[in-house]
């Protein structure tokens, strides 16, 4: 039987305590997210398969909701910032909400129809995320992006969409600023 529990959310380092599940993914598991192969492999050379984010879930599989932490470093490839991997949910009718804790970041989201939307990311704001729009954090600050997410347990998630077609905007750095931008090799 599943009991009530207070779950600790640090802020300033994500960590969710208790937890029931931890991953992290790297620079180089993440190379195929990034227009710049050469800003790749030129990151990887100099400064090593750094950490660029880590997500960390307080999730019962009896339960229908679950909830978590996704700590990103901050960093850029080329002129891209860090960013997630993006995502549709599986079960399409499932939304979720973001609340930044620490940092400043970008959320990027698409409809199914091709709609793009942005919603900053500070502490203070819960981005609600509705169902079907493919999901994407960036940390365009120069500090960890740290935020709270909270979703439905079985939404789970469909990548294949986004890795393979990428999304139909870019978040970049232009003289110091972040800019959305169409994204040149969008496939669709
Ligand atoms: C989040 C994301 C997390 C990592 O928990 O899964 O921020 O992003 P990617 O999964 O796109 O790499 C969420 O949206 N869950 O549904
Ligand atoms: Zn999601």
């Amino acid at each position: 039987m599943l009991v009530p529990q207070g779950v600790s959310i640090d802020a300033a380092t994500g960590s969710v305590s208790p937890s029931t599940g931890r991953y992290e993914k790297r620079v180089s598991e993440l190379a195929g997210l990034y227009r710049d192969r050469v800003a790749v492999s030129d990151h990887l050379a100099r400064r090593g398969d750094t950490l660029a984010y880590e997500v960390v879930d307080y999730r019962h599989p009896e339960s229908d909701i679950a909830f978590g932490t996704t700590i990103m470093q901050p960093g850029r490839i080329g002129a891209e910032y860090f960013m997630t991997r993006g995502h549709f949910h599986i079960r399409r009718e499932c939304a979720e909400t973001y609340q930044t804790l620490r940092g400043r970041g970008i959320l990027l989201l698409e409809s199914r129809q091709g709609e793009t939307r942005t919603v900053e990311m500070k502490p203070g704001i819960v981005a609600y995320i509705p169902p079907d729009w493919a999901h994407r954090s960036i940390n365009v600050g120069d500090e960890p992006l740290i935020f709270a997410w909270f979703c439905a347990t079985d939404a789970g998630h469909d990548y294949g969409e986004i890795l393979e077609r990428g999304m139909r905007m870019l978040v970049v750095e232009r003289e110091g600023e972040p800019r959305l931008e169409p994204n040149p090799s969008y496939a669709a």
